[in-house]
């Protein structure tokens, strides 16, 4: 690309006016709980955010179930693990390769993660219960495949018919001898995919973690926790860590092996990339085992430089600094000129984030890597702790939702509980300025007064379109078509459509690479936003259709309508 493109900076509008428009159409109730979820934001003294409650029926959400939470993130890239969903088959399909968590077994390896294994629960077994039924899947599913270990997964009707999931997996351990376990991960346990993610990590942490003792042998060695393999993601830090000589025993949950789960507590450190769908695991293994635990990022130049130098200082070694910093020089090298072209043509354009639970968060580096803003974000799900910090998490308020998920009991195991670091040395480390078991959240890193959104409806997006008019949008497959048809290119930040990897410094390439093409190409000179074809119908149409004002169906205008319009095409 030779073009380039002068951005001249427009003033912004006012943000706190932007969050009015969005919420006048809604009644009053509504109105004043999307207030809470739609602040201003302060970076040096976060506000409170309204996080983690319920979506309002009739609200459009991007959230998922507690059982996609459970099943498809947490457990799901689990690759030799036999995992059952016991509930009618259209709840197993979204059991089957929905998302992009790719793996690479050796040769010889099981890997089952191409098969969907459901019970196909029928009236039958809701008006005279399914526990049978489930038994049977498991043993027609042991006598076939001879898994190491088989999981359950209940869906919605599990729990409201009682289903005993636990005592049908205690009996099936006893009569085939290897480790079964359940999880009442019913889509309804809570307000989203989040109460999946812990779920999943009490029953990894109860029935793998700590099964087998044998450390792998490395000087240098880790768990990536928070880390799916999305589009190759995990590969990408994987090899980047190998190169400085960090070995990493297990990466929860991405291409990973049921054995490699059960000794990721042999580590002597724990990075945690997606805090929100695993800090309980990084919790529960600190308080057991003693592993300390760290933030890491590793999405975007900078943020994968400061995660490397931060690994590098808690194992203390000069050796492995001076690699780490070689690494950091090599890669650089590549990566520079790529990203300076870049960042030479979108210099000052607008970015808005809309993503789970951490990328909303960690996908706004690799933005301003390439010179871009981040006009507004917001996670889907997230708990204020991913928008306000750790620090706020004793002020948080248990809810009737929350308190629906076990917190579990962990204590240090008398003798498995080995810091891989004395007292001194953490104490030492965190003198000279270094942070264990943190995370400051997405506020802090944001610009005073942008609009952060949290669990955004589709009425919002249109108005934030409208009035900020971004230049790209960071979101999900549930929203990207209507983005699009708005004229502006989005970025489907879970499961990359067909790219990826993004993460680490060759992450980072691909990355600027796919948001240029996406920024230059003609495309979008084709899409011309309703508004601007024919704004007061386009204003009237919002308004009729939101309040369902009065108009009969079809005498609405049309968002083609004009003429002129359609001559376009
Ligand atoms: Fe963590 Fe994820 Fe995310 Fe998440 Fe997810 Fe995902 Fe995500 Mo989609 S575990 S919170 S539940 S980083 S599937 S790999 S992309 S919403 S931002």
């Amino acid at each position: 690309m030779s073009e380039t493109t002068i951005t001249i900076p427009v003033a912004m509008p006012d943000p706190a006016a932007v969050k009015a428009e969005m919420l006048k159409i809604y009644p009053a109730k509504t109105a004043k709980k999307r207030a809470k979820q739609i602040v201003l934001n302060e970076p040096d003294t976060p506000p409170e955010i309204g996080a983690n409650s319920r979506t309002i029926p009739g609200i459009i959400t991007q959230r998922g179930c507690t059982y996609a939470g459970c099943r498809g993130v947490v457990m799901g890239p689990i690759y030799d693990l036999l995992q059952i969903t016991h509930g009618p088959v259209g709840c197993g399909f979204y059991a089957w390769l929905s998302r992009r968590n790719l793996v690479r077994p050796a040769k010889g390896q099981t890997n089952y993660l191409q098969y969907c294994m459901n019970t196909d629960m029928q009236e039958d077994q809701i008006i005279f219960g399914g526990e049978k039924k489930l038994k049977q899947a498991i043993k027609e599913a042991y006598e076939i495949f001879k898994p190491k270990a088989i999981a359950i997964l209940a869906t919605c009707p599990v729990g409201l018919i009682g289903d005993d999931i636990h005592t049908v997996a205690k009996q099936m351990k006893e009569e085939l001898g290897i480790n079964v376990m359940a999880f009442s991960c019913e889509g309804y346990k809570g307000v989203s995919q989040s109460a999946g993610h812990h779920i999943a990590n009490n029953g990894v942490f109860k029935n793998i973690i700590g099964m087998d003792d044998k450390p792998d042998e490395a000087e240098f060695n880790m768990n990536i926790l928070g880390e799916y393999n999305i589009g190759g993601d995990a590969w990408e830090i994987d090899t980047l860590l190998r190169k400085c000589g960090i070995h990493v025993t297990s990466t929860l949950s991405g291409d990973v092996s049921y054995d490699q789960v059960k000794k990721s507590h042999t580590v002597m450190l724990n990075g945690v990339m997606c805090h929100r769908s695993i800090n309980y695991i990084a919790e529960m293994m600190e308080k057991k085992f003693g592993i300390p635990w760290i933030k890491v990022n590793f999405i975007g130049a900078e943020a994968t430089t400061k995660t490397l130098r931060k690994i590098a200082k808690f194992f203390d070694s000069k050796k492995l600094t001076d690699r780490v910093e070689e690494v950091i020089a090599q890669e650089m090298i590549a990566l520079r000129p790529v990203r300076d072209e870049i960042k030479a043509r979108h210099q000052g354009k607008k970015a808005a984030l809309f993503v789970g639970g951490s990328r909303a968060h960690h996908y706004q580096d690799l933005f301003r890597d390439i010179g871009m803003e981040i006009i507004s974000a917001g996670y889907e799900f997230a708990h204020r702790d991913d928008y306000e910090g750790r620090k706020v998490l004793p002020t948080i308020k248990v809810d009737a939702d929350s308190r629906n998920i076990e917190e579990l009991h962990v204590e240090a195991d008398p003798a498995r509980f080995k810091p891989s670091r004395t007292p001194e040395q953490i104490e030492a480390l965190k003198a000279g300025g270094f942070s264990f078991k943190d995370y400051e959240g997405m506020m802090v890193e944001m610009k005073k007064n942008t609009l952060i959104i949290d669990d955004i409806t589709h009425h919002e997006m249109e108005k934030l379109i409208e009035i900020y008019k971004p230049d790209i949008i960071g979101s999900g497959i549930k929203d990207k078509f209507v983005i699009e048809k708005m004229g502006v290119p989005c970025k489907q930040l879970h499961s990359y459509d067909y790219s990826g990897p993004y993460a680490a410094f060759t992450g980072a390439v691909n990355f600027y690479q796919e948001v240029d093409r996406m920024l230059t190409t003609k495309v979008w000179k084709f899409i011309t936003p309703p508004w601007e074809k024919d704004p007061q119908s386009a204003a009237e149409l919002v308004h009729a259709s939101k309040l369902n004002g009065g108009k009969k169906n079809g005498e609405a205008k049309s968002w083609r309508k004009p003429a002129a319009a359609a001559e376009e095409v």
